[in-house]
């Protein structure tokens, strides 16, 4: 049995789901609840974050060692690059992309979002249990503040979290726009980690989670999408979305 423990809305899950979906693995999905999700997150792993992944019996936390791990089980189709140099420039991409727009990017966005009483906390309990509205009825301005707390979203992190972003934007467009992967010519780890991790920025529509329209979002993220829909990077990740997100097996 495989197992995914996760946040629907996160994009380091939605990386983990593309390698499961990519390799053709059938799996559950186990939505967890910001919050109380560390009663289970604990009991599985040492750090309280998800994705974590119970491939049977072996578990796996961080989307990195999640993909590592699945390309050793499952070799083909292959997410990493045959040659040495072109592996270690795979996973040199990967970690920068986790680093400087998965993180940037969710502490930008949820900055703007968490007061947002029309979009949250909607958006985080999208695809969850139905008590999880109930819940959040009642704790969801502690949740807030927790989450504030916990990724570190004030006014000056933030700030430099956009500098770093858009900072990191810029580089991988220059580099999307002489070519077609961004590793050795064909589609693979780094690809997928830059994709899933600018999806809430392109929202491509082949990605499973129901993001709201652009025009609904706040000011800030509608500028920043505007001034990045028509670029080279826009036009890579909705391609890399379209010809290598097939849908998966994933039940829950
Ligand atoms: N580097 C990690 C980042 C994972 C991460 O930040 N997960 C967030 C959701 S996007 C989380 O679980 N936060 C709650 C917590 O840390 O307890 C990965 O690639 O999996």
């Amino acid at each position: 049995m495989i197992r995914l423990y996760q946040f629907p809305i996160s994009h380091y899950c939605e990386k983990s789901r593309w390698a499961l979906d990519y390799k053709g693995l059938p799996y559950e999905i186990v939505n967890l609840l910001p919050g109380p999700h560390i009663l289970t997150t604990k009991r599985l792993a040492k750090r309280t974050c998800v994705p974590i992944l119970d491939y049977e019996g072996k578990i796996l936390q961080d989307s990195t060692n999640i993909l590592e791990f699945l390309e050793t089980a499952i070799p083909s189709p292959p997410l990493i690059p045959e040659k040495a140099a072109e592996q270690k420039e795979a996973l040199e991409w990967e970690e920068y992309c986790d680093a400087e727009v998965g993180k940037h990017l969710r502490r930008y966005f949820y900055h703007y979002l968490l007061d947002e009483p029309s979009l949250m906390p909607k958006l985080i309990l999208e695809q969850q249990a139905w008590y999880g509205k109930y819940l959040y009825f009642f704790t969801y301005p502690l949740v807030k503040r927790l989450m504030r707390k916990s990724m570190n979203i004030y006014p000056d992190p933030v700030k430099r979290s956009k500098q770093a972003l858009d900072e990191a934007l810029r580089r991988l467009d220059r580099e999307v726009a002489r070519r077609e992967f961004l590793v050795g010519g064909r589609f693979g780890r780094a690809d997928m980690a830059a994709a899933a991790l600018l999806a809430p920025l392109f929202t491509p529509p082949e990605h499973d989670y129901p993001w709201p329209a652009i025009a609904s979002l706040p000011e800030p993220l509608r500028k920043l999408n505007a001034q990045w829909a028509d670029s080279a990077l826009g036009r890579y990740v909705h391609r890399i979305y379209r010809d290598y997100r097939k849908r998966g097996r994933a039940h829950g």
